[in-house]
């Protein structure tokens, strides 16, 4: 066998051992995913009631947002016991139970790691706000402050300042989101081994891997730094955070998992750094590609926007590294309604963009049966303390409340932590109690139980471009090329390994549209593989209607 045959058996074999590459995810917010004991909020066996259902889309591993004791100032990311679970969602019985159940259906579950911050009611804090002695002052950030002269201008991501004072002692702490969320202090090597202990705690039990929330912040600049530009750039990828990541990469690979950073304020170009061959982690959400929407009347994300930014992340790793891939989370709203219209054509148009990319796509629930945005109507029916802090600033700043809500609700993400619509039935099956977010009314049309009854259900088409996915090394390991990267709605890619060429053409938007593709492509030997619509065999001059989706492949090139 010749060397290069040798190097692209010995380059496969080792990527077929990294298993994430070959999965798809499937991302559970368990507050409201499926209520089992009838209290109107998701639990851990409403997650094992729906571990059958997972199977049968396809997915191959589930990422468990936070399920650890709290006091859910942030809904579970202020973590107050690492190792305890939330009596809302359960025992820890109940986890190694849903744990065995998942391994026994071939389903790996990774959980969320939140490590930057713990809850203000966490043992290390109420110990560290004591006194200026405590052992544990220097677990978080503490600075001589008065109420009026906080130690700077630095603005949390929840809205206000970083800081906040306590008379206590004479001093602020510092926290990046919310004040009930202090920032731990990674400087301190006690910290660091405490953090290091729970990740081994977790890891010996058996999990798959983490997602590690706000890794991006968990390295401050000096408080006296000054910022210029980005109003985040005191605490997003600073440099010496390298350190600590190398630490934690030294943990993780002592055990067969996945790791996905959340890396927010990391760039493309640094993609490779942080996930190749020597990166902190095996991939990193990146939060680029899904700008926030949030003024009156830019009700829709852009699809030029979307195109180019994704673009940037195939080719910055297409060579070393590895992309996760989603269009919505429980951080945003729903993508079928940022970039679509609420249709189960246009969920379908962007299933089939985001499943056939290069990397590891992760469905954030309800995603695969096409669940949309909610018409909030009023502040009391949000629940995010975000945008309900954003709302407030905004009544403010003089904003009127109709106009202040309009604005808060446009990026709230609220839209995506509205019970899952399981069927037509009360709470769309979620709950025999009254939920603790509104139900979407919609529910009575856009629920899971649509699969088995609609032949060519959006649930159906996750299920098929999963199938396709994972049985075609083209779509895992061919690399990505984008065509028309200035059409305005059309999005189109290639994707290409030496054997084989698949084109992916999609038309995201309700219109007719004729495109014209290069005149670099052959044209011949294409065979139509999927589509959302009438068959089309692949010609340069294409007519494109209503959220049109067709998947070619060439096996002649
Ligand atoms: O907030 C941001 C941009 O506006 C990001 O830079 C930030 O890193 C991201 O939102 C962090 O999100 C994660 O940590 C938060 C939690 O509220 C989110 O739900 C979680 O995804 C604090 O733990
Ligand atoms: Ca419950």
């Amino acid at each position: 066998m010749s060397n290069t045959a040798v190097e692209v058996k010995q380059k496969t074999n080792l990527e077929k051992n990294s298993w994430w590459k070959n999965a798809v995810g499937y991302q559970i917010y368990p507050r409201s995913f499926k209520d089992s004991n009838h209290d109107g909020i998701g639990d851990l066996n409403g997650i094992r009631q729906k571990l059958p259902y997972l199977k049968e889309l396809g997915v191959d591993f589930i990422w468990i947002n936070p399920i650890y004791a709290s006091p859910n100032v942030d809904n579970g990311y202020d973590i107050s016991d690492y190792q305890a679970i939330h009596e809302d969602f359960g025992t820890m019985e109940d986890f190694q139970t849903l744990l065995k159940e998942a391994h026994e259906l071939d389903l790996k579950i990774i959980m969320d790691l939140v490590i930057n911050h713990t809850s203000d009611q966490h043992p290390w804090f109420l110990e560290s706000k004591k006194s200026l002695d405590n052992p544990y002052r220097d677990y978080y950030h503490w600075v001589d402050a008065t109420k009026e002269q906080l130690p700077n201008n630095w603005q949390s991501f929840f809205g206000g300042s970083t800081w906040t004072y306590c008379e206590t002692t004479g001093q602020a702490y510092f926290h990046v989101f919310a004040k009930e969320q202090p920032d731990l202090n990674w400087k301190n090597p006690r910290v660091r081994h405490e953090i290091y202990q729970m990740i081994r705690w977790w890891l010996d039990l058996g999990i798959d891997g983490f997602r590690i929330d706000a890794i991006s912040h968990i390295q401050k600049e000096p408080w006296h730094f000054k910022i210029t530009d980005n109003q985040w750039a005191p605490f997003m990828n600073v440099a010496g955070i390298e350190l600590y990541l190398e630490e934690l990469k030294a943990i993780f690979n002592e055990y067969n998992i996945m790791t996905v950073g959340e890396a927010s304020g990391v760039p493309h170009q640094e993609a490779a750094e942080w996930t190749g061959e020597n990166g902190y982690f095996n991939m990193i959400f990146e939060l680029e590609h899904c700008e926030r929407i949030g003024e009156i009347g830019r009700q829709k994300g852009s699809i030029p926007h979307l195109k180019h930014s994704l673009n940037q992340w195939q080719t910055s790793l297409a060579h070393n590294g590895w992309n996760a891939l989603y269009l919505e989370n429980h951080d945003t709203p729903r993508s079928i309604s940022v970039y679509g219209d609420d249709s189960s054509e246009a969920a379908k148009a962007l299933a089939t963009v985001l499943l056939l990319l290069k990397g590891t796509p992760f469905i954030y629930q309800g995603q695969e049966v096409g669940m949309t945005n909610y018409p909030f109507t009023s502040i009391e029916e949000l629940n995010a303390a975000d945008t309900i802090h954003f709302y407030q600033s905004l009544l403010t700043q003089g904003t009127m409340s109709k106009d202040a809500l309009a604005i808060a609700v446009n990026w709230s993400r609220d839209h995506s932590r509205t019970p899952f619509q399981w069927e037509n039935s009360l709470h769309g099956g979620f709950s025999t109690t009254e939920p603790w977010l509104k139900v979407n009314d919609n529910y009575q049309t856009i629920n899971a139980a649509q699969k088995d009854v609609e032949n060519n259900s959006i649930f159906h088409h996750y299920q098929t471009l999963i199938r396709l996915r994972k049985q075609t090394n083209a779509l895992i390991y061919g690399e990505f090329h984008l065509l028309l990267p200035d059409h305005p709605t059309i999005f189109c890619y290639t994707r290409t390994t030496d054997s084989e060429s698949w084109l992916i053409l999609v038309q995201l938007d309700r219109k007719q549209t004729t495109v014209t593709l290069p005149n670099t492509l052959d044209y011949s030997n294409w065979e139509e593989i999927l589509t959302t619509s009438d068959t089309k065999p692949l010609e340069q001059q294409m007519i494109l209607s209503d959220y049109e989706a067709h998947v070619y492949r060439n096996t002649g090139i």
